[in-house]
């Protein structure tokens, strides 16, 4: 029970601002004059996006001075930049982002309150930008978050696809997919710099000149025009800059056609230039080599490289004038991350742009590249590694396959000078694969070519440096490192859970915001009724919301106090939600079994997106919807089980549903998920995780203890034992009748009863072509969901864990993450910075 002075001192220490008389008079002021300037309305024919729009460019208006003060401090005092490029930042909303940054929210909240509006349903309103696939995107979000926060001079770059990750729609249980037209209405988050378009180049020819200099020569060219988004940091004043590049034809393209007369079709034929930013390739952790793909990523790599050695040339070496033209101060002005390899071929361009435009050597140029570059691996998956064909290399950027036959050919000379006669190890270790089809392996030339290579979880860098990077990780000591990743704690908690944020802070006081560690002082509290009593609150009413939004979204009634059972993640049948689905069947065999036995009652829920050309995938999301129908109507079963396919799930869905879960699913085959990052979302929001010792879940089980988490199955010695004797499903699926019956009844077509052989492919592939192991954990994994659903029933114990769990979480703050990178591999301090609030009245 709070008292009276508690809501005070609340609202006093409110991390969401404080709604002063003034100050909510001038939000009103700025918001009408922005329906009526900007969005040209009154508020007889305003709509609610209309609304939307006005409040977004009222609050933008806040970050303007900041963002242009940011800019200038970084020019005048010229620190070391850190770029992160990637081709895909996974966004999400960014209008209470930037309110919570800004420290705004209670003063919007409260005018859209007095013009009768409701700021929540505006909120709904705004598209995610959704500029990725899954966690390695996403993962890049909260990297520009806490960049700005720690108060890095960091820029991400990217693409503006026009056509961010599909929209997901299930028709009668399949998935559909539905080009994201996320621009339709414009995007009041960035803005345009035509001033500051690159040209990039294709195609084309090498010449030699009389001195053997290089030149790339007949080329295509297409323009990349920059559009710059705000990147705010948490309460600091510092606004960052993502830069995305869309591509633009140039303007006298095709002049030949003009004199024979087709001009309309030469004005048509700028699409073909134009279509290389048009669309985000739906994969995760897939490579498909398409020469559309490779020319995103050179687009991206071209422009973005381009750009840095403009801002470097123009920087001034502190208070002097001249401009800066020794290159070998490069490394100490710019750190460039590669998130994966998809931008790595940015290794060649560096080289190219230094030795045949700016005439610096080979070694030279070499030397620079390497210092400046990082090289952050993603995934062990040999599947998801890119190998692109020489062939497509030789057309597409001739000039660059040159320079990485130059680069292998210097580096295997090295090799064999280390290792005399070990013809093998030059094959093993070649950037240039010669069995099959030739191919560029461009991880290999991402670890030639970059100071640092790292992983993201300390498991996955091991994998890394004793399994398939493991020559590599001998030749060059001390060039691998661990970066264990993490999640903002802005985005994952407080904005989506305000709720537990404001009790959190109740207790401990807002600090936790930028320095999560603090969440530990809960512990003491693990004994404290009223606390736990006040989480389990907060977690009902979170189940109670979602509940309801589940009924409006899906028409499925879902009982809040059943426990929420959420599985959400790319669909990959690494990932093995399959191994989930076998769970759900067998809890309704149970139940039909013995209809009158005690279970606790569960609504299971999946979310996610398969690849549009995943076979297996999608007959997965095609199965849970199946069992869905089944179990749902099945009146036997009532309140005791529900399954939910939660349709298109996406950051801002992740944001509803994740602070409602009891239950996280994090069951990858030990070994093959390479950190995670939801597991760490729903740690931090209070749920349990069921897990295997895979990824980031092995440090989530060291940081809260064993007795607070629910670890079941294989680990990576037992996967690569099993894998050693030759694996058998059958040899699992004979000694489990539960099992048994579960395949039986999705070959049989029990769940499909209309089409018996409808997923007889997913049947034939767990009996035949189990490569994730999903028979050989099943047992594991029922024997720890039957513990999971005693643990429930003992509610104190339950929320006791769960508060173990949150007050465990500091160490997946990206903010710990970035602070890692900033000392151990970009050589920049965070924190160095402070810059003042502007004057509001002025803006
Ligand atoms: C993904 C991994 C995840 C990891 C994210 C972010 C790729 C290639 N990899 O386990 O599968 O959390 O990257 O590092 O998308």
């Amino acid at each position: 029970m709070s008292s009276a002075s508690d809501i005070d001192r609340r609202k006093q220490i409110s991390v969401r601002g404080i709604a002063q008389v003034e100050n909510v008079s001038n939000i009103k002021k700025a918001f009408n004059r922005h329906l009526h300037f900007s969005l040209i309305k009154d508020r007889n024919v305003a709509t609610p996006r209309d609304y939307y729009f006005a409040l977004a460019d009222t609050v933008r208006d806040h970050l303007v001075s900041r963002w242009i003060r940011t800019q200038q401090y970084y020019y005048e005092h010229d620190p070391k930049r850190v770029y992160y490029i990637s081709l895909e930042f996974y966004m999400g909303r960014t209008l209470t982002n930037t309110m919570l940054c800004l420290a705004m929210q209670a003063t919007v909240d409260e005018a859209l309150y007095q013009l009768g509006l409701n700021i929540e349903e505006l909120d709904e309103l705004e598209e995610d930008a959704g500029l990725g696939n899954g966690g390695l995107g996403r993962l890049a979000a909260c990297f520009l978050d806490s960049m700005a926060t720690l108060g890095i001079p960091a820029c991400g770059y990217g693409l503006r696809y026009e056509y961010g990750i599909f929209k997901q729609s299930i028709r009668d249980g399949w998935q559909c997919e539905e080009p994201d037209d996320w621009l339709r209405f414009g995007n009041p988050w960035e803005k345009a710099r035509p001033e500051y378009m690159l040209p990039v180049n294709f195609y084309g020819r090498v010449e030699k000149d009389e001195n053997g200099r290089s030149k790339w020569v007949d080329t295509h060219v297409v323009f990349a025009m920059p559009y710059d988004t705000p990147v705010p940091g948490f309460r600091n004043n510092v606004v960052n800059t993502l830069r995305l590049w869309s591509a633009k034809a140039e303007n006298h393209f095709h002049l030949k056609f003009f004199n024979d007369g087709d001009y309309v079709q030469a004005v048509m034929d700028r699409n073909l230039s134009e279509n290389i930013t048009r669309v985000l390739y739906p994969n995760d952790n897939l490579f498909v080599g398409k020469e559309l793909r490779l020319k995103q990523e050179y687009f991206l790599v071209a422009a973005t490289l381009q750009d840095i050695i403009r801002r470097f040339k123009s920087s001034k070496y502190g208070l002097r004038e001249t401009t800066r033209i020794d290159f070998d101060a490069f490394p100490d002005k710019v750190a460039i991350q590669l998130n994966d390899t998809h931008p790595s071929i940015g290794i060649p361009e560096l080289i190219r742009l230094l030795v045949d435009i700016e005439g610096l050597s080979f070694e030279q140029a070499f030397d620079i590249g390497v210092r400046s570059f990082g090289y952050t691996n993603h995934t062990l998956l040999p599947e998801a590694l890119e190998r692109w064909p020489t062939s497509l290399l030789q057309n597409l950027l001739p000039r660059h396959l040159e320079i990485i036959y130059e680069i292998n050919a210097r580096f295997l000379a090295q090799v064999a000078a280390k290792y005399p006669g070990d013809a093998d190890r030059l094959r093993r270790m070649s950037i240039v694969e010669e069995d099959g089809e030739k191919r560029i392996n461009m991880a290999h030339l991402c670890i030639v070519g970059s100071h640092v290579v790292n992983g993201v979880a300390a498991l996955h860098s091991k994998l890394l440096q004793i399994d398939t990077f493991k020559d590599f990780a001998e030749y060059y000591q001390g060039k691998f490192q661990n970066k264990t990743n993490g999640i903002t704690p802005r985005r994952w908690l407080l904005l989506c859970n305000p709720a537990l944020a404001d009790v959190i802070i109740e207790r401990i006081g807002e600090d936790w915001v930028t320095n999560l560690d603090l969440l530990q002082q809960l512990k003491k509290l693990d004994n404290n009724a009223g606390f736990l009593d006040t989480l389990g609150r907060i977690k009902n009413d979170n189940k109670v919301r979602v509940a309801q939004y589940i009924k409006e979204e899906f028409q499925v009634d879902v009982d809040p106090s059943s426990m929420y059972d959420v599985h959400v993640k790319r669909i990959h049948e690494y990932k093995r939600q399959l191994l989930n689905v076998l769970h759900v069947i067998t809890l309704y065999n149970r139940i039909k079994a013995d209809p009158t036995s005690k279970i606790v009652p569960r609504t299971v829920m999946f979310g996610g997106k398969a690849a549009p050309g995943y076979h297996m995938a999608k007959q997965i999301i095609k199965l849970i919807n199946s069992v869905a129908n089944v179990v749902n109507n099945d009146p036997i079963v009532g309140n005791k089980l529900k399954v939910v396919f939660l349709e298109n799930y996406r950051v801002s869905m992740a944001e509803k549903i994740i602070p409602a879960a009891d239950l996280s699913e994090q069951i990858s085959t030990a070994g093959t998920e390479a950190s995670g990052t939801g597991n760490m979302k729903f740690m931090l929001n209070g749920a349990l995780t069921i897990g295997t010792l895979d990824g980031a879940n092995v440090e989530m089980m060291e940081e809260c203890g064993e007795e607070n988490i629910f670890i079941f199955g294989m680990a990576v010695d037992d996967v690569t034992a099993l894998q050693k004797r030759g694996y058998n499903a059958n040899d699992f699926i004979s000694k489990s009748p539960e099992l048994a019956q579960c395949i039986d009844q999705i070959d049989n077509g029990f769940f499909t009863p209309d089409h018996p052989d409808l997923l007889k492919d997913l049947a034939d592939s767990v009996r035949h072509h189990d490569r994730f192991l999903v028979c050989a954990d099943y047992d594991a994994f029922i024997k720890k969901q039957d513990e999971v659903s005693k643990v429930y029933l003992d509610r104190q114990k339950w929320i006791k864990m769960c508060l173990h769990n949150i007050a465990s979480c500091g160490k997946f703050s990206t903010d710990r993450t970035i602070s890692e990178y900033a000392t151990e591999i970009w050589g920049v301090t965070p924190n160095a910075i402070s810059l003042q609030s502007p004057y509001e009245g002025a803006e």
